[in-house]
């Protein structure tokens, strides 16, 4: 009894002790692990927001020592370098080689690539040309600010037809931009722009949106709106897709007019309808200038816009024929000379 009274004391500190210590040793191993994750979070919070924000997050990682540009996070979906309203006007004329140093991360070709963050989109600008030199200053002294806040992955092309006795074809350029352009790097979206046209504001962003995108919504030389509901003129976007979708842009409009309700039409055909932006953000300014020669308003443009259901599976992308003359890359731009042909008689 004295024995068994003995042992039985004996035991009870014995147990708890050993109860103490587990509990010592799943404390412990409590506190190394939050260490260790509040560690691994201080040196390097990449880790976790990789994981939250980048969906391809596990093939980024794996190539992350090999390709550098992958380890950067995705841009915002709102860049914090918008300003927003911006003052344009057209009295001092532009120095290009100003307009270079003022623009240092622009690359020969006029290519940027954001450096602090994977850009959202991959954008072509297209623009159609031939003969307004002062004009296309003009453009990139004013855009390349801007493309550049708007932390756009992208690259000037200016598709100059050559020069000759033929009638300017917009629309034919504008598909010879989109094809040459594809040549050059893997882009997404293709912003056509005429080569007149400066947007107000930069949160008026130059990329391509879940439906065509019409930018020039509010120009200064409408009063700051659209002049009919269907205008699609001016300055546009389309994914690579949304373009392929319309068999590209008509080929067959020479001269003046038509051939962006053509595309208009196109669009809305194919099931497709317009994104904008509102009439504040879209403001736009147009330098002014006289009709050019060689391009008097076309007189069949009123017979195409009313056809192009037939036309538009025939006349595009798939017809499109042309030769490049001459590709440039200049400091701040691709200038591509082409011979887009005639009319057909
Ligand atoms: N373009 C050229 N060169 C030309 C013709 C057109 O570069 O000879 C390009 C340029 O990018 C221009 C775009 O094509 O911005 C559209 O040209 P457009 O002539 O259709 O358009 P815009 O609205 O002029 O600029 C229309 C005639 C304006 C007459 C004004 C009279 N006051
Ligand atoms: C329409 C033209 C469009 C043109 C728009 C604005 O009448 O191509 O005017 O022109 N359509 C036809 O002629 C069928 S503008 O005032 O900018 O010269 O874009």
């Amino acid at each position: 009894m004295k024995e068994q009274l003995v042992a039985g004391m004996g035991a009870l500190p014995g147990a708890s002790l050993q109860k103490a210590c587990r509990l010592l040793v799943i404390f412990c191993a409590l506190h190394l692990l939050v260490t260790m994750v509040y560690y691994m979070a201080g040196r390097d919070l990449n880790i976790f927001q990789y994981f939250t924000e980048n969906q391809q997050s596990q093939h980024d990682w794996k190539n992350a020592s090999t390709t550098p540009a992958a380890e950067l996070l995705a841009c915002p979906e709102t860049s914090p370098l918008l300003v927003g309203p911006l003052n344009v006007e057209f009295s001092k004329p532009v120095d290009l080689e100003e307009t270079k140093k003022e623009n240092p991360a622009v690359r020969d070709g006029g290519r940027h690539t954001p450096k602090d963050c994977r850009a959202l989109q991959k954008v072509a600008l297209i623009i159609p040309f031939r003969h307004r030199d002062e004009h296309l200053k003009y453009w990139l002294y004013y855009l390349h600010p801007i493309l550049q806040r708007q932390q756009l992955d992208y690259g000037v092309y200016v598709i100059n037809q050559q020069d000759g006795e033929e009638t300017f074809n917009r629309a034919k350029l504008l598909n010879v931009g989109f094809a040459e352009a594809l040549k050059d790097y893997d882009y997404d979206c293709f912003v056509f722009s005429d080569v007149d046209l400066i947007p107000m504001d930069d949160r008026n962003i130059y990329k391509c949106y879940s439906q065509p995108r019409h930018l020039s919504v509010s120009m200064d030389k409408f009063g700051f709106r659209l002049p009919y509901n269907q205008y699609f003129g001016g300055v546009s976007a389309l994914s690579k897709e949304q373009f392929q979708k319309i068999n590209g842009f008509p080929n067959n409009y020479w001269g003046w007019g038509g051939e962006d309700d053509d595309i208009y039409n196109r669009i809305t055909s194919r099931g497709m309808s317009l994104s904008r932006p509102d009439a504040i953000i879209g403001k736009c300014r147009m330098i002014h200038h006289n009709r050019d020669v060689k391009n008097e308003p076309n007189p069949q443009r009123f017979d195409r816009i009313a056809h192009t259901k037939e036309t538009m599976n025939s006349d595009g992308l798939n017809s499109l024929s042309y030769e490049v003359v001459k590709t440039e890359k200049k400091p701040l731009y691709t200038i591509i000379t082409v011979n887009i042909g005639l009319p057909k008689r």
